[in-house]
């Protein structure tokens, strides 16, 4: 291990200067050279772009290295006041593409690798993506640092460095196939080990108390299991500005003597092996987008990732502010909460609540109503679910066998928490049973959501209904308590990668009619709107958007068998697959044309590509079927020389980051088709609009937002409302519905008699029963008849090209709001209150 700081006797070495690498084309041509040949000691012969991959992106990486030293001086010369991103996810995708669009020089580049001989296109596709997270909840973490660059904020990522991403998905015989994703393989240009920065972590154990030599009673956490852990820094690039944040990942490793005790014992066997379940903490993200509960393993990744972060900020501010010496302990932080505040990406960090008062009291010696006092300063807690089920709980019992400690702490904010209710709400025991942080039964369980909102001062949900729905159902207690605490934030998409980088073609149209502010400033593109009604705009953007459809092809090709034509229209449904989002209702609709096309229902038809995409939770049984089930239609509907280009059904597998990245600008019509009340809020529909899809949704999440800004005429709305489906929970009754439906019928008739499972019986049997469960908590069948009628919507208005060509610019037009530099100044506004950070720049 490093050690921190060179010896105090030796002078400062002169190795901090750094020179200032020029961005122009013949720079960037000979550093590259420079590092293919000695850095990486490649030559003409090696036929692996993966070297000039590496080679361009190490020459791209020093050009931010010398922007990220600047940041993080300004950062400490400054003092400033900071906030801090944890997450368990950062779903990062690609770093190139998006590293040199911010640093300004993509057409350097381009023609840099031009002059070279290289296809740049080519190297920008064989990075792996950096797939830290599970979906909307990860990628909503990766915009919101991307954001916070752009605008100049001081804010740090702090997640984990998993060895193995999310799972590549493959698909044999129509079922997902999970294969592990080791994106580390190659190794990673874009990290710097900072090993000087490394934590102990404390796991097992018990605690003893004591008395201080000031009388005060002190607990000890002894005993203990510890692991290291490492961390592993990620530039963060603003646009053109300057500005280079960190995203700090944390590694687990095991620590020195951890090999030393099992050595000494004499087994170097099982002394490798244990050093093995230390470093397994960090080895695996896991892949479920909703509760898996209990295991072991991911409450010590959540411990890990709150207990390393806070103890490096910790550790910063006193390196920073501990000229206190000389005063009791604990004087150093009376400006703490002043200067620093955190963001908990769900509850999987929240644990951070009682970590940040172990730190406080039993390390640095506070008070528990001074450390409490900071605690409740500096938290605030973003909630990403209205799903009752997937709210996370974890067992009293496990807490006090992996984090003692930390389980005393919460059963004493509870008393004191409880104690507050008590006094709100005399006697009113039924009350304190709800809102306890333990949930009693036959095991105890700690209610992680509500240790987050008691240890926070904000709690914010991701779009209006949400935020709505949160404060009267399942927060509703804590609403009333304390009302001022709630807020919404509704959430948004980076422009730079999901327009500006994604959208070339796009781009450059939209800049040749607005100018180019709308990069930094998506309102701008309000702009658009008079241009909806100049015909020759509406041929350019028409013409654009075809040849995105027909890069979209062109990039499925190798891998589909089926043919495409950019005459269709493209339908989307790209996400992880989940019974509230609705992929079912997405294939019953597919599943009808084809009947009418059997039938010869054909009169007026507008042929039709439905592309859905998403991985499955590798345990979630429905998911897994869905996904083949539409495998199985697809086959029976694409090999049909009757159905031919009328109707095509393709399964995008392995959805990722970079998958999206092609298919939202090649989509015509996006699929937000979830029960009422059960989306938090969604960005796929985000990254669609501002590409000029339009969409086809439910009043549910940002999807009624989205309708706002563009207008009811712009946007094609079917289904029950959230207050509607509560209702009809009463009395549902799916199969009444199937019988007065006669298009209906014919669908489940289809289904009934296994014509997509011929020599598979009863492969979709479950599927079939959930969907005429009158407990069926999706009610699919409620909203058929209205989908059925607002895709013929979308059929009538796709035929009219004109028209639909100006609801698309209309769509981009109003898309403004959904960039997350609005989300990420409303964070700021309300919550954070950091000040902006100019850096000097050439
Ligand atoms: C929890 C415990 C154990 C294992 C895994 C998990 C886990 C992991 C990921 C639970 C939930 C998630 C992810 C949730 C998520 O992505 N939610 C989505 O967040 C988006 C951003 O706010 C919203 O737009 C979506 O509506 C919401 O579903």
């Amino acid at each position: 291990m490093p050690t921190k700081t060179f010896k105090k006797s030796q002078p400062k070495a002169n190795i901090t200067l750094l020179p200032h690498l020029g961005s122009g084309t013949e720079d960037i041509i000979a550093d590259f050279k420079r590092n293919y040949s000695h850095r990486l000691g490649r030559d003409q012969n090696c036929r692996s772009p993966h070297y000039a991959y590496e080679a361009l992106s190490l020459t791209v990486s020093d050009r931010l290295i010398e922007r990220w030293k600047n940041t993080y001086n300004a950062y400490r010369e400054q003092d400033c006041r900071r906030a801090y991103y944890l997450s368990m996810e950062f779903l990062m995708g690609r770093t190139l593409s998006n590293a040199m669009l911010n640093l300004g020089i993509t057409d350097a580049v381009q023609k840099a690798m031009y002059d070279l001989g290289l296809e740049l296109e080519e190297l920008v596709e064989s990075e792996p993506d950096a797939g830290l997270g599970n979906g909307g909840l990860g990628r909503l973490a990766a915009c919101f640092i991307d954001s916070c660059a752009t605008l100049q904020l001081p804010v740090t990522g702090y997640g984990l460095r998993y060895e193995y991403g999310m799972f590549t998905q493959t698909i044999a015989n129509g079922e997902q196939v999970e294969k592990p994703d080791h994106w580390l393989r190659y190794g990673n240009i874009w990290e710097i080990e900072r090993s000087e920065f490394s934590y102990r972590i404390k796991f097992g154990g018990h605690t003893e108390k004591h008395t201080d030599e000031n009388g005060h009673t002190r607990v000890c956490w002894l005993d203990t299991h510890d692991i290291l852990a490492i961390p592993y820094d990620t530039p963060v690039p603003g646009y053109k500005n300057g500005t280079v944040n960190t995203l700090r990942l944390w590694k687990a490793a095991a620590t020195e003597e951890f090999d030393l005790q099992e050595f000494n014992a004499g087994d170097y066997a099982e002394s490798v092996a244990a050093k093995n379940t230390a470093e397994n903490i960090t080895m695996v993200l896991y892949p479920n987008d909703a509760n898996e509960n209990g295991k072991a393993l991911r409450l010590r990744q959540q411990y890990l990732l709150a207990s390393a972060s806070l103890q490096d900020v910790i550790a910063g501010w006193i390196h920073d502010h501990g000229h206190g010496r000389g005063h009791r302990q604990g004087h150093d932080f009376a400006n703490f909460a002043e200067k620093n505040c955190f963001q908990l990406n769900d509850t999987h960090p929240s644990i951070a609540v009682a970590e940040l008062m172990r730190l406080l009291m039993d390390v640095h010696g506070l008070s528990w109503d001074e450390a409490w006092k900071i605690t409740r300063n500096t938290m605030a807690y973003t909630n990403h679910t209205l799903l009752p089920e997937a709210l996370e709980r974890w067992s009293v019992n496990l807490f006090k066998q992996l984090l003692p400690r930390l389980i005393e702490i919460i059963f004493e904010i509870n008393a004191h928490f409880l104690a507050e209710v008590s006094a709100h709400w005399p006697s009113d025991n039924e009350r304190l049973r709800r809102m306890s942080l333990i949930e009693e039964g036959n095991e105890q369980h700690v209610r992680m959501a509500y240790l987050a909102i008691v240890g926070s001062y904000s709690v914010n949900g991701v779009a209006e209904l949400h935020s709505k729905l949160l404060q009267q159902g399942l927060f509703r207690d804590f609403y009333e308590l304390w009302p001022q605490k709630f807020n919404n934030k509704t959430n948004g998409v980076t422009p730079r990668r999901w327009l500006a980088a994604c959208n070339p073609e796009l781009s450059d149209l939209l800049t040749e009619t607005i100018g180019d502010g709308w990069v930094t400033d998506l309102s701008l593109l309000q702009k658009l709107k008079p241009f909806a009604e100049d015909k020759k705009f509406r041929k350019r953007w028409h013409s654009v958007q075809q040849s995105a459809k027909q890069r979209l092809i062109d990039f499925k090709k190798q891998e589909l068998d089926v043919d495409l034509s950019v005459n269709a229209l493209f339908d989307v449904q790209v996400k992880r697959i989940h019974e509230y989002k609705r992929q079912l209702l997405n294939v019953l609709h597919v599943i009808h044309l084809y009947d009418r096309i059997k039938r010869g229902d054909t009169a007026n038809w507008t042929n039709r590509c439905v592309l859905i995409g998403g991985k499955a939770a590798p345990g979630y049984f429905m998911a897994k079927k869905t996904i083949k089930l539409i495998n199985n239609v697809s086959a029976v509907i694409n090999h049909d020389p009757e159905i031919g280009n009328k109707l095509k059904l393709v399964f995008l597998p392995n959805y990722r980051v970079s998958a999206m990245e092609k298919i939202c600008p090649g989509a015509d019509l996006s699929e937000q088709i979830s029960t009422a009340g059960k989306e938090a809020s969604g960005t796929g529909n985000m990254k669609f609009m501002m590409n000029g899809a339009l969409t086809i949704g439910t009043l549910d999440g940002a999807n009624i937002e989205i309708r706002e800004e563009v207008g009811d005429d712009n946007f094609f709305l079917f289904g029950l409302t959230e207050e509607q489906v509560e209702e009809l929970r009463h009395h549902y009754d799916p199969v009444s519905i199937i019988q007065q439906d006669e298009d209906l019928q014919r669908v489940m008739m289809l289904l009934e008699c296994g014509h997509f499972n011929q020599f598979e019986p009863g492969m979709f049997d479950a599927v079939i029963a959930s969907l005429k469960s009158p407990q069926d908590p999706w009610m699919t069948i409620a909203d058929f008849r209205s989908f059925i009628d607002a895709q013929k919507r979308v059929e009538r208005a796709y035929k009219d090209q004109d028209r639909w060509t100006k609801m698309s610019i209309l769509n981009c037009a109003g898309s403004g709001k959904f960039s997350t530099d609005r989300t990420i100044n409303e964070y700021n506004q309300d919550i954070w209150k950091l000040t902006p950070v100019p850096i000097k720049h050439g």
